[in-house]
């Protein structure tokens, strides 16, 4: 694998999901592969899960890490091409991309959407340049459009934890007071279009996901005709994709509590994290049996190292 930003660069993601868990097994049986290789994390928003699980990740492997917090530590990184530099920036992704991948051997990089033009947020401008100018295999450590990384990490999970073939998984809008991106729930969806699940997305009037990544999946607006019978629910907010990034007014009532689990299958909830606890998901949820929002966490290591192994493998 020379890229990972989506599952369109997986074949088979029954198998990385697999080895993905194998791995968890048996963590340090690869260090060979990681021997003297580098891996840059690049960041340009906050992280808490993505940095510390690829790092671990990387450190499994036997790989040595570097981290930059570019936004805050970097120079002032000019995006546009093209731009005279005579204001703020200093130094042209083009340089700064080139240079790091002088210095690692793989490049993770975290750029969120601007979520004010949709056009360019879709396009991955950011993402791409440092892709095409890094020489060096990419991946995304979330992008304006999608989070693989944590896509493949509740794929792991729902494998992990089923309890019947094709469980049913519910993508279920949340509250929150932000505009927040669309990549989590866009790559969610696409990853599981693609899983062997029977798979729902619930959601008020107004926050339709771009339908490129929701082909196949069941759509209602009803919360509680999703939850029926459901053995997964991945809680989460998005900002509505028409009009873009806005957050449209009501639908506090979507929060998840223990009165709507009954009507689930004892359903596991999941959350990518971070929440913001009484706004999007309940304390009585978060702190009580059904959460596995630790549990899928914990397996975001599992993910990154099944895709920098399969990365290190191909260099
Ligand atoms: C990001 C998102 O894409 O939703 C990262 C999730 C992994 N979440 C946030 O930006 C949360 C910000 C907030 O203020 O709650």
């Amino acid at each position: 694998m020379k890229l990972f930003t989506s599952v369109h660069d997986v074949t088979d993601i029954n198998a990385l999901a697999a080895e993905a868990l194998q791995l968890k097994q048996n963590p340090y049986a690869h260090q060979h592969l990681g021997k003297n290789k580098t891996l840059g994390l690049v960041f340009l928003n906050p992280s808490l899960r993505t940095r510390m699980s690829t790092q671990k990740a990387a450190l499994n492997l036997g790989m040595n890490v570097m981290v930059l917090n570019i936004d805050k530590e970097g120079w002032a990184l000019e995006l546009q091409d093209g731009a005279i530099m005579n204001g703020g920036t200093v130094e042209h992704v083009r340089e700064a991309a080139a240079v790091m991948g002088q210095y690692v051997d793989i490049i993770g990089v975290r750029s969120f959407p601007g979520l004010k033009d949709r056009e360019e947020d879709y396009s991955e401008a950011i993402f791409n340049k440092f892709v095409q100018y890094c020489g060096v295999p990419v991946v995304s450590l979330e992008s304006a459009t999608r989070h693989p990384l944590q896509s493949l990490a509740d794929l792991v999970t729902i494998q992990e934890l089923k309890k019947t073939a094709r469980p049913k998984v519910v993508l279920a809008w949340a509250p929150h007071i932000k505009a927040l991106p669309q990549a989590v729930p866009n790559s969610f969806a696409e990853w599981m279009c693609k899983a062997d699940v029977d798979f729902t997305i619930a959601h008020p009037e107004g926050y339709e996901l771009n339908t490129d990544f929701t082909d196949g999946a069941t759509i209602t607006h009803n919360l509680d005709e999703a939850l029926t019978g459901a053995d997964f629910i991945y809680v989460k907010n998005w900002s509505a994709y028409e009009p873009y990034g806005k957050v449209l007014p009501g639908n506090e009532d979507w929060m998840l509590n223990n009165d709507k689990l009954k009507i689930t299958n004892d359903a596991r909830v999941m959350h990518c994290l971070p929440v913001r606890r009484n706004l999007e998901l309940s304390d009585e949820i978060l702190d009580g049996p059904n959460s596995v929002v630790i549990h899928e966490a914990g397996n975001r290591v599992w993910a990154a190292q099944a895709v920098l192994k399969q990365m290190l493998e191909a260099i």
